[in-house]
């Protein structure tokens, strides 16, 4: 089946991340891709990922880097697919340097910016699934499942756990 969401990274060492995005898009039954792509060690990699997103049916890009993170950005200046940018943790600056590059895009190039880290991962896969549920009702219907799950998983009060 052909991809509807493409989750791309900075490196191999993004994986620990964005691994979190794929596992909700399984989860969901939603038909992704998985590439490293870097803007800057491999620049014309990025330029045929992106410039190949709207011919090959994407919905969205969910794009995962750390540090100088500009795939996001440079993803978006690509394509009109929608480009959602996810902050990995970096050790230097533990991913306040990977959000600032992202989040503070100039206007006319928007990237929608989730969190650093693994909840910015599965927030970024949740909202591209939200965007494929608007024209597929099996998806829909899978993401408003997942949604109960998690409601009904929250316990009404404490425990004590293991330390
Ligand atoms: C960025 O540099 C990547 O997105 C990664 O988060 C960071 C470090 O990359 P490695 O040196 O671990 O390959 O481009």
């Amino acid at each position: 089946m052909a991809a509807l969401v493409g989750i791309i990274m900075g490196s191999q060492s993004d994986w620990q991340t964005m691994r979190h995005a794929a596992g909700i898009l399984d989860e969901l039954g939603i038909a992704h891709e998985t590439r490293i792509v870097s803007a800057h060690r491999t620049p014309d990699r990025l330029y045929d990922y992106a410039g190949s997103a709207v011919e090959r049916g994407l919905t969205a890009i969910i794009a995962g880097a750390g540090g100088a993170a500009h795939l996001p950005g440079m993803a978006a200046a690509m394509t009109p697919v929608p480009v959602l940018g996810v902050p990995v943790e970096s050790k230097a600056l533990k991913g306040m340097d990977s959000l600032l590059s992202i989040v503070q895009m100039p206007a006319g190039i928007p990237v929608a910016t989730f969190a650093i880290g693994r909840a910015g991962a599965v927030n970024a896969a949740l909202f591209a699934a939200a965007m494929v549920a608007r024209t597929d009702a099996t998806v829909a219907a899978a993401l408003d499942a997942w949604r109960a799950r998690q409601t009904a998983a929250v316990a009404d009060a404490p425990v004590d756990e293991a330390p």
